[in-house]
C-alpha cells in the first residue's frame, strides 16, 4: 500500500504540475481525489490492513492527499497567472496614441442667410410657420387664384403625382398661407420658407428643387405703406441702415396690386457695376396686397381684414449676399465649398 500511495504521489504531482490549463487540472483533481479516484480507492483499503499498520498508513495517505491538494492549488494560481498575462497583453491599450479627429460640420451658408430673416421678422413679430411639401392643386394654384389652364399649372413646369394634376409637390411656399389663412384666427403675421419643386433642368441659376420665404400681415386697415415699411426695414437689417430701394409695378395673379421691390447695388451704389449687370439696381422679391378673391376663398371678409405677402427665392439671395457664381456649389455640400462662409 505504501507503494501505492507513493507511485500516485509521484505520478499525479507530476502530472499537475504539467496541466495545460484549468479543465485539465480538474480532471486530474477527480482522477485522484475524487469519490472514484485513485487515492479514495486506496484509502478504501485500509480497513484490511493490521492495527499497527493503519496509522503509519493513514498518516501517509494524509500526506499524499495534502500534497495532491497542495499542487493543484500551486498549479490553479500559475495558469490564473498566465491567463491574467495572455489577457493585459491581448487588451492593452496604448494612452499615447493620439485620439481621432473628428471634423466638425457647419450651418448651410443659405440656412445662415435664412437664420437671419428669421431673426429679423420674429423680432417684427412674425411667427415661421412650417407645413407640407406634397400639396393639393387647390391650395398650390386655384386658391391662389392661378385657375385652371393657367400656364404655371402646365405638366411641363409642375411635379403631378396623379393623372387627374389634383395632387404635387408645391411650387411656391404660398400654399402655406392659404392653410395659415383657413386655420388660424386673424391677425396673423407670418412668414413661411421651405422646399419648392419646379420641372427644371440644373444649370447655373436653374434647380428641379430650391428654397423660398413668402410672408403676410393680415389685419384691418393693411396697406401698401405696411408692406413697404415693413420690407425697408427688413432690408435695412440685412443689407444696413444706408439700404436705398424702389418698388415697380408688377403682376402676381395672387395680389392686387402687385409689386416687385429692389435694392439700389450695394456694391456701386447705383452707378451700374458687374454685381448689379450694369443696372444699378438688384432685383430683391415680389409683393403686393392679397387678392380679395383669395382672402374670400379662405372665409376672410375682405370688406373688414386685408393683408400684404411678399416671396422670394432663397438661393438667389445668398447666391448674391455671398458672390457665389454657381446655384449648383449651393446643393453639392462640398466641404471645401462650406467651409468658405
Ligand atoms: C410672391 C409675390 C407676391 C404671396 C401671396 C400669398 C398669399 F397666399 F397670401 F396670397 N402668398 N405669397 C406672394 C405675393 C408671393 O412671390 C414672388
Amino acid at each position: 500500500m505504501k507503494q501505492q500511495l507513493e507511485a500516485i504521489r509521484a505520478s499525479a504531482v507530476a502530472a499537475m504540475e504539467n496541466a495545460a490549463d484549468a479543465d485539465a487540472l480538474e480532471a486530474l483533481r477527480v482522477q485522484y481525489l475524487g469519490k472514484k479516484g485513485e487515492l479514495t480507492a486506496v484509502l478504501k483499503q485500509m480497513g484490511k490492513l493490521s492495527a499497527e499498520e493503519r496509522p503509519v498508513m493513514g498518516q501517509l495517505a494524509n500526506e499524499v492527499r495534502a500534497k495532491l491538494e497542495a499542487a493543484i492549488e500551486a498549479r490553479a494560481g500559475e495558469l490564473a497567472g498566465k491567463a491574467m498575462a495572455a489577457r493585459l497583453l491581448a487588451e492593452t491599450v496604448d494612452v499615447t496614441i493620439p485620439g481621432e479627429a473628428h471634423a466638425l460640420g457647419k450651418q448651410h451658408p443659405m440656412y445662415q442667410v435664412l437664420d437671419e430673416i428669421k431673426d429679423i421678422f420674429i423680432g417684427m413679430g412674425f411667427e415661421v410657420i412650417e407645413d407640407r411639401e406634397v400639396e393639393l392643386a387647390d391650395y398650390n394654384f386655384t386658391k391662389l387664384n392661378v385657375e385652371e389652364g393657367h400656364p404655371a399649372r402646365e405638366w411641363s413646369d409642375t411635379f403631378y403625382f396623379t393623372e387627374d394634376s389634383s395632387i404635387l409637390l408645391r411650387t411656391q411656399t404660398s400654399p402655406m398661407q392659404i392653410h395659415a389663412m383657413e386655420t388660424r384666427s386673424l391677425p396673423i403675421r407670418m412668414i413661411a420658407p421651405g422646399r419648392v419643386y419646379r420641372k427644371d433642368e440644373v444649370d447655373a441659376t436653374h434647380s428641379p428643387m430650391f428654397h423660398q420665404i413668402e410672408g403676410m400681415a393680415i389685419d384691418k386697415g393693411i396697406t401698401m405703406a405696411d408692406l413697404k415699411g415693413t420690407l425697408n426695414e427688413v432690408v435695412k437689417s440685412l443689407y444696413g441702415e444706408d439700404t436705398v430701394t424702389r418698388f415697380r409695378p408688377h403682376h402676381f395673379p395672387f395680389t392686387e396690386p402687385s409689386c416687385e421691390m429692389d435694392i439700389q447695388c450695394y456694391k456701386c451704389h447705383g452707378a451700374g457695376c458687374p454685381t448689379c449687370k450694369g443696372e444699378g439696381w438688384i432685383e430683391l422679391l415680389g409683393a403686393g396686397m392679397i387678392h380679395p378673391k383669395v382672402l374670400e376663398g379662405c372665409g376672410i371678409d375682405s370688406s373688414v381684414y386685408s393683408g400684404w405677402a411678399f416671396g422670394f427665392g432663397l438661393e438667389r439671395l445668398a447666391l448674391g449676399q455671398y458672390k457665389i457664381s454657381d446655384l449648383r456649389l449651393i446643393f453639392e455640400n462640398d466641404v471645401r465649398f462650406l467651409e468658405q462662409f
